[in-house]
């Protein structure tokens, strides 16, 4: 069947990029299921330490494809009108999920524009490095929708109350200087340097303690949700397991002998 995520292994960098250059990277069902196989297979494979995703062609992703059958609404007199929700529940959620608790850490390099659930999921992503000359933008709203994909939880978290709802209710086009600066998106690179760039930082974490790397992101979620002495605790329960992990007593002995360590829990 047709590659609409191309998967190519780098080391321990699992890259996967959106391939449908041809209309921008715009999610059909079959690209989404193929995107949820391909984090599911690199969260089963021991050999993969971190998964990078970008986009192939001039976009990251234009989000949802608007004209796909499924979901675009029919122009036929009488016709009823479909049932978008369904798309959500067997397909945005589920990938989003995945996502957020894979077992490594994951890295977006937006090559481009990334609109409506393409720019989400980038945001879903735990490092996102972009080029200079891509942009985000929150199209929901434009077409009359709200920003799904996880975009009502991570706007407000990234850019707080007010920027969230600036982005979207305006939908406007937000610049990748602009939208780092804004704090949507860690880091900014000239456009000729992504790939490089975020290989490398992909390789670099895929060198780091994997399971620590899981459960820091994870504790800074869940600690969004507790309060302060709540978080205190968990980081002790975190903290307590991580203690007994190999990573841990290979880190330090490496520290203490002064050489390189060699992580490898998952
Ligand atoms: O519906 C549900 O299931 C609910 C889930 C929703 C999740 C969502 O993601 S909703 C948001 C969907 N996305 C959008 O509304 C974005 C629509 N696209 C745009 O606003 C612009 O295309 C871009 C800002 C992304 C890029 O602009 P630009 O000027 O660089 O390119 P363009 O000329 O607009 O687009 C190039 C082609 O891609 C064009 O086709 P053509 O004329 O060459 O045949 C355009 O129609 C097509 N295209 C772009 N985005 C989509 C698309 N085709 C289908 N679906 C798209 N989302």
């Amino acid at each position: 069947s047709e590659q609409l995520i191309q998967i190519e292994q780098q080391g321990a960098v699992r890259v996967m990029r959106l391939n449908r250059p041809e209309a921008l990277n715009a999610f059909t069902a079959g690209m989404l299921g193929q995107l949820r196989q391909a984090l599911q297979a690199a969260a089963e494979d021991g050999q993969v330490r971190c998964v990078l995703i970008t986009g192939a062609g001039r976009a990251f992703s234009a989000g949802q494809d608007l004209a796909d059958p499924h979901v675009a609404p029919s122009r036929e007199p009488g016709a009823a009108p479909k049932d978008i929700g369904h798309m959500l529940d067997h397909y945005y959620i589920p990938l989003a999920l995945r996502l957020r608790s894979m077992p490594v850490p994951v890295v977006a390099a937006v090559n481009g524009v990334a609109a409506g659930a393409g720019a989400n999921l980038a945001f879903g992503c735990d490092l996102v490095v972009a080029a200079e000359s891509a942009s985000f933008i929150q199209a929901f709203s434009k077409i009359g929708l709200i920003p799904d994909c996880g975009g009502t939880w991570l706007l407000p978290r990234l850019v707080g109350r007010a920027k969230a709802l600036e982005l979207a209710l305006l939908g406007d086009k937000v610049k990748a200087p602009e939208a780092q600066a804004l704090g949507l998106i860690a880091r900014v690179v000239p456009d000729a340097e992504l790939q490089d760039t975020a290989l490398a930082l992909a390789q670099k974490l895929a060198g780091m303690p994997t399971r620590a790397l899981a459960e820091t992101r994870r504790a800074l979620d869940d600690a969004l949700l507790v309060d302060y002495e709540s978080a205190l605790k968990r980081e002790g329960g975190l903290q307590s397991q991580l203690g007994f992990s190999h990573d841990y007593l290979e880190g330090v002995a490496a520290f203490l002998d002064k050489r390189a360590p060699e992580f490898k829990d998952r």
